[in-house]
Formats: C-alpha cells, sequence, structure tokens
C-alpha cells in the first residue's frame, strides 16, 4: 500500500482506517511474505480481553527482512554498527552477510537445544551480534526476551524466571563511556537463583576472561565458526510469541509484555515508513538500547523489515564528548535521526561549538520519543540540529502499543512544539474525564484507545488477569494507557505525563507533571521533578528537585520566587513546600525519571531505595540523599 505522503492523503487515509480498519490493515498486511494467508484479519473482545490479527496467517518475520530483501539488496548495508570507542573501526554489515550471520546464530540455538517457543534471554552490549541474537532466535521461533545490559543481577533473576528461560546470550562485558562493564559476572549471580537455564553462550567483547563453568557456559566464537549459513526458517502463526519485553509496573514485579509475530510486523515496518517518510538509500539512527521497546521496533524490526540500513550506537551521547552524536551523524551521512529528549536537554547544556564543529546536513527528519519534550528542548532541537529544516516528529507510544500511535508524519503533518499532535492511521484516542465519560472536541483528560491496533500486547506473559485488570478495568470496553493528555481546537494530541504520578494536596488532585511544567517556567530552571511526601496537615505535600542552568547563589531567594512561579500558574495550593537544588536527576538510560527512588527521598527513607542499577548515572543518587530536607 501507498505510504501517506500529503496532507490529504492524511484525513483521507486516517477516515478510511477508521471507518474500516480491517479492511485498512488487510491491505497494508499484502505487502510482506506470507507462507499462507490469513482467515480473518482481527478477532478482538476488549473485556475479555482477547486479541488476534491476521488469524491463520503463516509467516516468519526473518524472511520479511532477509530472505525477500536479497535479490535487489544483497550488497546493501543493513547495518551500520558505530563501537564505543571512536578509535575503534564502525562496521557495515550487508543484507547478505546479515542473513548469514542471523542463520548461523539460528543453527547455534537449535544445535543447543532451543526450539519453537523456548524463550532465550539476551543480556548482552551493543554490538551487531546482539542484532544477530534477536533475529537468530526469531528465524528459529524461539521467544526473545531482551534484558538490558545494565540491569542488576537482581532483575535478571526475575526476568528469566518470570518466562522459564532455557539459554542466555550473554558477553563477558561491555563498553559503556570511559567504563568497562562486567556482564557474564552478573549473569554467574544471576543464575544461582535460575533452575530453568541449561546453557550460557558468551560473547567476547572486552577481553575481561570470565570464569566459565564447564556443562554449562560456552563461547561464541568457538560455538559459531562451523555452523552452516543456511538455516530453514521456522513457519510461524501470527499469533505465535515473537517475543517478550519486560516493562516496569507500578507494583514492584515487571510485567512480562507479549508480541505477536504478525500484527507486530505489520506495525512497526508500516509505522517506521510513514512517521519518518523513510526514502530508499536512507541512513537511519535511532539512539536507543535494544533492551528497550524503542530499539526493538526502530532500530531493528521496522528499519530492517523496510529494507533500510540501520545504525547501531554502542557508546553514549557525552563520551568521548558532548560532540559524539554529531560526530557520528557527519560520519556515517545520517539521514532520520531518532532521540529522546533527555539526552537532548543534556547536549543543549553543552557548549554550542560541540554542534558546530560537524556538518549535520545529511539531516532530513528529526524524532523525539520517552517522554514529554519541552517546548524549549524542542526548539534548541530544530534550531541547532535541523537548521529549521528538518521535521520534529514527536512520537507517543508505548511498551504494550509496540510502535507508534499519535505523531506527526515528517513533514506532512504541521507540527506545534510539546504536541505529539495526531493519531496514526487505525489509531482511535478517546480523552476520558474523571467520572469515566468520554470528553468531546477540546479538553483535558486521561488518555484510552477505543479500537485494537495490529502491534498491541496481547498479554502479560503468565499473568492475563494482571493485563485485563490494569489495561481494561479503568475504562471498561477501552485500553487505558495510564497518560494524562489534552487536546486543541485543531484535534491535536499533547501528552502531559503519566496520571499515576498524582499527589493528592489538601484534598486537592494535583499532577506532577503539571508542577513540574510551571515551575520550569522560572528563567534560571532547567529541569524538574515533583514527588508528594507525608505532611501533617495536607495529606501531601509537594516537594521539588530542581536543576538550575548555573548553582543559583542565594537559594532561599531563588526558593521563593519559585514558589511565585507556580502560585501565579497553577495556584498557592500548588506551590512546593521544600525545593531541593540538584544537579542531576535519577533517570532510566530511556529518560523516565525514577520517581520511586525521589519519592523515598523526600519521605526520608533514603536508606532503602532498592535497585539503582537501571539509571543512567546512579552517582547523581548519592548527592541527593546528601542534600535532602527534612
Ligand atoms: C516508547 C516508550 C511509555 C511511556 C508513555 C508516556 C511516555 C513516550 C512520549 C511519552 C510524551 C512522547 N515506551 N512517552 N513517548 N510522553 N510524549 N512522545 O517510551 O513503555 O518505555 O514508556 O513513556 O508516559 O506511557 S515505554
Amino acid at each position: 500500500m501507498d505510504i501517506i505522503s500529503s496532507s490529504s492523503d492524511y484525513e483521507k487515509i486516517y477516515r478510511a482506517s477508521i471507518e474500516n480498519p480491517e479492511r485498512f490493515w488487510d491491505e497494508v498486511a499484502r505487502d510482506f511474505v506470507w507462507h499462507r494467508p490469513w482467515d480473518k484479519v482481527l478477532k478482538w473482545d476488549f473485556h475479555k480481553p482477547e486479541l488476534a490479527w491476521f488469524l491463520g496467517g503463516k509467516l516468519n518475520i526473518t524472511e520479511n527482512i532477509l530472505d525477500r530483501h536479497l535479490p535487489q539488496r544483497a550488497n546493501q548495508t543493513a547495518l551500520i554498527w558505530e563501537p564505543n570507542q571512536p578509535s575503534e573501526a564502525p562496521r557495515h554489515i550487508t543484507y547478505a552477510e546479515l542473513k548469514r550471520e542471523v542463520c548461523r546464530v539460528g543453527n547455534l540455538l537449535r544445535k543447543n537445544g532451543i526450539r519453537k517457543g523456548d524463550r532465550v534471554c539476551i543480556y548482552m552490549p551493543m554490538v551487531p551480534e546482539l542484532v544477530y541474537a534477536v533475529l537468530g532466535c526469531a528465524r528459529i521461533g524461539a521467544v526473545h526476551s531482551v534484558v538490558f545490559a545494565g540491569f542488576s543481577s537482581g532483575s535478571l533473576i526475575d526476568r528469566i524466571n518470570d518466562c522459564g528461560c532455557r539459554l542466555v546470550l550473554t558477553a563477558d562485558g561491555a563498553f559503556r563511556g570511559d567504563k568497562k562493564i562486567e556482564l557474564k559476572s552478573v549473569v554467574d549471580d544471576a543464575l544461582m537463583n535460575c533452575p530453568t537455564v541449561e546453557k550460557v553462550i558468551v560473547l567476547e567483547r572486552t577481553g575481561s576472561k570470565p570464569a566459565m563453568k564447564a556443562g554449562r557456559d560456552s563461547w561464541w566464537h568457538e560455538e559459531i565458526w562451523d555452523m552452516d549459513d543456511h538455516c530453514e526458517p521456522e513457519i510461524m502463526d501470527s499469533e505465535d510469541l515473537l517475543f517478550i519485553l519486560y516493562t516496569s509496573g507500578s507494583t514492584g514485579k515487571p510485567k512480562g509484555m507479549v508480541h505477536t509475530c504478525g500484527g507486530y510486523m505489520v506495525y512497526t515496518n508500516y509505522t517506521f515508513r510513514t512517521v519518518f517518510q523513510y526514502q530508499e538509500g536512507q541512513v537511519f539512527w535511532c539512539t536507543a538500547d535494544v533492551g528497550w521497546i524503542t530499539g526493538h521496533s526502530y532500530i531493528i524490526y521496522g528499519p530492517l523489515s523496510a529494507g533500510a540500513t540501520t545504525l547501531l550506537f554502542e557508546g553514549i551521547p557525552s563520551y568521548p564528548d558532548f560532540g559524539r552524536f554529531w560526530q557520528v551523524i557527519e560520519r556515517h551521512r545520517v539521514n532520520l535521526f531518532y532521540t529522546a529528549p533527555t539526552a537532548i536537554r543534556s547536549l543543549e547544556q553543552a557548549p554550542l561549538s560541540f554542534v558546530e564543529r560537524h556538518d549535520l546536513s545529511s539531516l532530513k527528519v528529526l524524532g523525539t520519543v520517552g517522554e514529554p519534550i519541552n517546548e524549549e528542548a524542542w526548539h534548541w532541537y530544530d534550531k541547532n540540529i535541523g537548521k529549521g529544516n528538518c521535521p520534529i516528529v514527536d512520537t507517543w507510544w508505548q511498551t504494550e502499543t509496540g510502535g507508534a500511535m499519535i505523531s506527526p508524519i515528517a513533514g506532512v503533518t504541521v507540527t506545534k512544539p510539546s504536541y505529539a499532535t495526531l493519531p496514526l492511521p487505525g489509531v482511535q484516542p478517546a480523552l476520558m474525564d474523571d467520572h469515566g465519560k468520554e470528553i468531546k472536541g477540546a479538553g483535558e483528560g486521561r488518555l484510552a484507545l477505543k479500537f485494537p491496533w495490529p502491534s498491541m500486547s496481547r498479554t502479560i506473559y503468565g499473568n492475563h488477569k494482571r493485563f485485563r485488570e490494569t489495561y481494561f478495568s479503568t475504562f471498561p470496553g477501552m485500553y487505558f494507557t495510564g497518560d494524562g493528555c489534552r487536546r486543541d481546537g485543531e484535534g491535536y494530541y499533547r501528552i502531559t505525563g503519566r496520571v499515576d504520578d498524582i499527589i493528592i494536596v489538601s484534598g486537592h488532585n494535583l499532577g506532577t507533571a503539571e508542577i513540574e511544567s510551571a515551575i520550569d517556567e522560572h528563567s534560571s530552571v532547567c529541569e524538574s521533578a515533583v514527588v508528594g511526601f507525608p505532611h501533617d496537615i495536607k495529606g501531601q505535600g509537594v516537594y521539588a528537585f530542581v536543576i538550575c542552568y548555573n548553582k543559583p547563589e542565594e537559594e532561599d531567594k531563588l526558593r521563593a520566587e519559585i514558589r511565585d512561579t507556580v502560585s501565579k500558574i497553577i495556584g498557592p495550593i500548588a506551590k512546593p513546600d521544600k525545593i531541593q537544588f540538584v544537579s542531576g536527576l535519577p533517570k532510566t538510560r530511556s529518560g523516565k525519571i525514577m520517581r520511586r527512588i525521589l519519592r523515598k527521598v523526600a519521605e526520608g527513607e533514603s536508606a532503602n531505595l532498592g535497585d539503582v542499577t537501571t539509571l543512567l548515572d546512579p552517582g547523581v543518587v548519592e548527592e541527593i540523599k546528601r542534600g535532602a530536607l527534612h
């Protein structure tokens, strides 16, 4: 099916996709290689909930990524790998090479007894072999569960045991900036508590020479070298599991979101081509880690199924200096660049000379994902990176949705800073008020989705009840996103933040996101995070952690000004009771503030903060603890 390429196309196609979603997705799905066509496009019931797309269809997603592209693209670069150390040479892997490597991993897994439906845990650095591992699983119908290589052994234990992985693919270590991280020893610690794991295959990356357990562990290079280049793809049902990816929930236990083969393939491919307006031959770079859904969908599955060249970056934005992203864009002539607001804000604080010394003229489209982008960062990105010439796509979506849901279409949708703008074809948002009634027209409420789309999660692995309760019970008959959202008079959507981050001060519901954006209006403030803390009189008080552009000279004067600003914008009720100035916030690598940690600090319980290993910079936690106000 032709991709939308003008705003009149968008209106026409969006309307058609809503009037008859089945016909719309039926047509999109025809562009792929299927071993058997589907009998029925969609079966759904949001009350049970039950969800299935392309019922009866048979396929293998790697044939759609590899085999079908080989006649035209055998020698085209599929994967560009940019290593952590700029001194190490980048690697270019063609589609023909990628197919060979994926097949070899598929054969290696089969040789180790892995069969269709078995779960394989992948705990690896951002190296090409990680991509081979993911697609090698898909080739033979094994279910991959990628665990971000920054997680601790405790997190790894939970994730391995929850889905009963039989095999772990890992590496001796990982390079991250100027640090070397031991991965294998984390795996060793975890496996003392993981009875289902029989085999561990270890890639050599850092040369750290970890201990190898006889009978269980083997080296990747020793196992792979004599594997055959050909690996018969396992023929999968549309609804067979493709992968499980864990995401944190409001209770401690992570949720294993389940994605299936057919719908996920169709949706990630379609949204990649539509949102970024991908053109033949372009180089696409998504800076996320493959350990997150963004990396699954928009480093691997979307771009590669579209025959694009996708860039995999092992490093971090600040190493060896704050110009690294811009240097990589110049070096590989990146056309489409997709990153997170948190990365933009941190790079914005570095001198502009880090940007100016690089040629960014290859860029055509910029994207953001992961959290709301503030207007200021949006304008900085537009002016200094896009040079006013690149549309910015602010893509709203979730691990659960599999692909972008509300997003501009590059160059087609008129953008508005801090707005994710309009729903993509097939997406039917609804704004819900506090009484569970749908808001029509402009307004603000909680964001739900009224109709299924092909890549929505089918369940939480092993816990369908939790799936129903988390997503389908708040607004019966709808999927509840957990996000707050505003819709303006033109029908544009602006995501305002998680609604589970609500604090109640003297009986007033206050969204932490709302208070934060008021604080951020003060000209000295760069960023802030707000949490509640127990307050004798008000029930909950407002505790604000604030980063300033420059270290404040007169802290109390600035505190008074910030309170005044909030008072003016929201009202005196929202004035922070406590303001702690900090140099950074505890954030995950995907840019989400770990409010759990801030809440504990605000409650005076900083001794027991739980796992902080998933943070971008665990060091800020110590600083925050030291400066806590009581
Ligand atoms: C893709 C991803 C999902 C949550 C989601 C939102 C927030 C993501 C945006 C955004 C405002 C955006 N998956 N979020 N994208 N908020 N604008 N463009 O991040 O499962 O890790 O997180 O992230 O709160 O519910 S995720």
